[in-house]
């Protein structure tokens, strides 16, 4: 079993109970992780804030900058073992499983570059006044990260809270804890003091649950599904901790008869199909202008059929979704499709040595979704992209914020005056422009509107998100 990783060591979960590991590409169990209680949470927020208030909370920022910078190189240089963790724990194609190695790595380097860069202003006031403001941690940050990208999303919150000086308590995903508990280990290799970086694995209404609601705990960050995102905003309340929210998306790619089509369609076809379209801006939505409509469908049918899913070390377009209901779930989608009489326009392929007890799902590409169909409403989770028409820019701009989320949009089209019109009106975090999710982006910032969630993370935008202001005014006649 694999235990917590607290103040840089390995701790034996309280209730002595484990959890198990299952390779999504066969379904079965190859390791098992400590199921964390109260006495764990507990454990870990008390070297969090002993960190923060000790060894942690001495350093200056470029010593903390220089801490992250060696460990995004040391990860960097066990790209392998990382990359081959990831792809087992989740299922992910080996290349997809490095490139989010190459993204951790960017996260720490980015924000270790960042980390002594952040200042405060000085503010005109009253004559007879210096007033100033600190940009100063929290303290303590909670940190929820699903099970997609388990190594991209722990670099894409923890990296921005260290920076800035908090010490971080991170519970990650159940279905996925590996990759950040190996994580954990090397951040002490490279010598982080003790409790900066605490890892509590378990399941999520338990150590999850317990975490966010723990009053030592300073600022929450979660990312997962709106149900949970909003039990953790009520969790958090109750002792007044700021969350930042990422929930995911039902993200439209609106298609003009001007785009470049050779590139919309690799772009669109992988914005659903990379990993299994379990991405929460997974493009799962293609507003396809009337007069284009019939072509642009042929040409994502083609580009889905050619896909090939099977197990993650096969390294094929698709790899397994993460477990068994999630499977179902995806399957029940597109059994209701068939059943409201949605067309079926093209399937990719299973390879054969895809072994049984996996949780396969291929590339499913449905046409003619009314907005009001869940197909078109609900995020799905899988790689299922839902075809629609559009009439005019107005309609299309009415389809794309038809749901209830908002966390990106693109828009293939060449005509600048119409990009910039609707790249306005669209109600999303994030807008693309004849290119989708631009190649990771960490310095980016990220984060979404209505359901999808509130606060942005990435880029400079995160490291205001992990920090509180202080106003300092002084008279000093
Ligand atoms: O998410 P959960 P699930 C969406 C996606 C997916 C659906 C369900 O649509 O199909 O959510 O996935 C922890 N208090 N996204 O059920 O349960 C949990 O242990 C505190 C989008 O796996 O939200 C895990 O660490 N924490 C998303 C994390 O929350 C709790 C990524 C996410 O799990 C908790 C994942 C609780 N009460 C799913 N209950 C994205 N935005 O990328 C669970 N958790």
């Amino acid at each position: 079993m694999k235990l917590h990783y607290i103040a840089n060591q390995h701790i034996a979960p309280a209730s002595g109970q484990d959890i198990p590991v299952i390779d999504p590409s066969s379904g079965e169990q190859f390791d098992a992780i400590a199921r964390g209680n109260a006495a764990d949470i507990d454990q870990a927020v008390q070297a969090a804030r002993e960190a923060f208030n000790g060894d942690w909370g001495r350093l200056t920022a470029t010593e903390r900058g220089r801490l992250l910078q060696r460990l995004s190189q040391h990860m960097l240089a066990h790209i392998d073992e990382l990359a081959a963790i990831e792809s087992r724990d989740c299922g992910k194609p080996t290349t997809l499983a490095r490139g989010d190695v190459t993204a951790v790595a960017r996260y720490f380097e980015f924000y270790a570059g960042a980390a002594d860069k952040l200042m405060g202003e000085t503010i005109p006031f009253y004559n007879g006044h210096t007033v100033f403001t600190l940009r100063e941690p929290f303290g303590v940050t909670g940190h929820v990260i699903p099970w997609n990208y388990p190594l991209q999303i722990f670099g894409r919150s923890v990296a921005a809270s260290l920076a800035v000086g908090n010490a971080c308590v991170v519970k990650p995903a159940e279905d996925a804890c590996l990759s950040i508990l190996r994580v954990a280990e090397m951040a002490t290799e490279v010598g982080f003091p003790a409790g900066a970086l605490n890892i509590v694995t378990g399941y999520g209404h338990e150590a999850g649950d317990l975490l966010v609601r723990h009053p030592g705990v300073d600022h929450v960050s979660f990312t997962g599904s709106p149900r949970v995102g909003q039990l953790v905003v009520q969790a958090a309340a109750g002792h007044h901790a700021p969350v930042t929210l990422e929930l995911g998306g039902k993200s439209p790619q609106i298609i003009f008869g001007d785009a470049d089509m050779d590139a919309m369609t690799t772009v669109v076809t992988n914005a659903i199909v990379q990993n299994a379209g379990q991405t929460c801006s997974a493009g799962s939505r293609a507003l396809v202008h009337r007069p284009v409509y019939e072509a642009v469908v042929e040409r994502l049918a083609k580009s889905f059929a050619a896909t090939r899913t099977g197990p993650a070390s096969m390294d094929l377009n698709c790899g397994p979704l993460i477990r068994e209901s999630q499977m179902q779930r995806v399957r029940s989608f597109v059994e209701l499709a068939k059943s409201d009489g949605l067309p079926i326009a093209a399937q990719g392929q299973l390879v054969p040595e895809a072994p049984q007890g996996g949780f396969y799902q291929v590339p499913t590409l449905i046409r003619d979704v009314p907005i009001e169909h869940r197909i078109a409403q609900e995020e799905i989770f899988g790689p299922v992209l839902a075809i629609t028409p559009f009439d005019d820019e107005d309609h299309a701009v009415e389809l794309a914020n038809g749901t209830e989320y908002g966390l990106a949009a693109a828009l293939w089209t060449q005509d600048g005056g119409r990009q910039l019109r609707m790249a306005r009106r669209l109600q999303s975090g994030q807008v693309f422009v004849n290119n989708y999710g631009a190649g990771g982006g960490i310095e980016l910032p990220f984060g979404g509107v209505k359901a999808s969630g509130h606060g942005r993370e990435k880029g400079f935008e995160a490291l205001y998100s992990f920090t509180t202001l202080k106003t300092v005014t002084i008279k000093h006649g």
